[in-house]
């Protein structure tokens, strides 16, 4: 008994239905020390495609510090559970983010009618969730954790399928001692028209406010703006915000580097930093995209004119 927690595909009650459930937990697990990233990994449906249409989570604020599931070509180890914050991270070959829980932060909803596509035409054939388990404190009597989530899925094609855009700067230098140091993101966008819903910001320790937006003809529209001190979930975006061809996406990260006696630049570590803006959208299944990436350093030029928001920290 794995600690009698649920796991696997559950299909549903009704057999005629093209529904069911798929539950990735924890297998009872104690974790040894406080900061522990423990990650399991399951299989999809491989032999046709599904769509994940919701995720419940399952997971107590007084032990999991947050939540993040990945869709993998492999994951980064075939044991039960594994240790993954370290050298061995989740998955192989990093595919992409499709879910995130924080604590307290609002679990965003998928809206109806849309899907991510897993399996078979996907490229993703495995599911990988990363806990973060925080104070160990929680553990002392030693109980056996299941915490994890359940997706909602269906076999039936979706009208629209969801994917994520991730701006990310991997050039950023933060000096010490400097109030504002900003890293700026920012790509022209040539595809057909994404759907943004959701958004998440990622920084460490020096990350005061993360601001995404869609540049049309000159003008900013908000996506999303956040402090990534805040628990790093999805948020809904601002308003119905559409990108199509034509349209320049960018992203700023306001870093402070005030405290600090050493320069700070971007890595895996949390005494480096990191700049990230996920946007989650959806997109006609005729021609959709599941994962965009923007990593080029934004022209000064344009970020002359980003609204002065982005440079406002968000109080925590
Ligand atoms: C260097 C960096 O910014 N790493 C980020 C973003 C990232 C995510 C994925 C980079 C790649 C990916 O395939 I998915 I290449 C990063 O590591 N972000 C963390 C998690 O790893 C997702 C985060 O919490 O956003
Ligand atoms: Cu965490
Ligand atoms: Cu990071």
């Amino acid at each position: 008994d794995p600690g009698d927690c649920p796991s696997g595909i559950r299909p549903d009650q009704d057999f005629t239905s093209s529904n069911f459930s798929m539950d990735i937990r924890m297998p009872g697990v104690t974790p040894a020390e406080s900061d522990n990233y423990l990650c399991i990994s399951q299989p999809v449906p491989s032999g046709r495609d599904s769509y994940i249409v919701d995720f419940i989570p399952h997971a107590n604020m007084d032990t999991v510090h947050h939540m993040l599931l990945f869709g993998c070509r492999k994951p980064s180890s075939i044991s039960s559970y594994w240790d993954c914050g370290g050298a061995v991270g989740a998955c192989e070959d990093q595919s992409s983010i499709m879910y995130a829980w924080g604590r307290n932060a609002p679990s965003t909803k998928l809206p109806r009618d849309v899907g991510f596509l897993v399996g078979k035409n996907s490229k993703m054939p495995y599911l990988v969730l990363q806990i973060h388990y925080g104070d160990i404190k929680a553990f002392r009597d030693h109980h056996r954790d299941c915490s994890g989530i359940t997706l909602t899925m269906t076999y039936k094609p979706q009208p629209f399928i969801a994917g994520i855009y991730l701006l990310l700067s991997y050039n950023t230098v933060i000096p010490p001692g400097n109030k504002v140091t900003n890293a700026d993101v920012a790509c022209d966008y040539t595809s057909f028209p994404i759907y943004p819903f959701a958004f998440r910001t990622h920084t460490h320790h020096l990350g005061k406010v993360v601001t995404g937006y869609r540049v049309r003809n000159g003008e900013w529209t908000l996506i999303g703006r956040q402090s990534p001190q805040l628990p790093q979930a999805f948020y809904p975006t601002n308003k119905d915000v559409n990108v199509q061809y034509g349209d320049t996406v960018a992203a700023r990260c306001m870093f402070t580097g005030e405290n600090m006696t050493t320069a700070t630049s971007i890595g895996s570590t949390s005494n480096d930093e990191m700049c990230n803006f996920y946007i989650m959208y959806y997109m006609d299944r005729k021609h959709a995209i599941p994962f965009m990436t923007c990593m080029n350093p934004g022209p000064k030029q344009l970020f002359q004119h980003i609204p002065a928001e982005a440079n406002i920290p968000i109080p925590v």
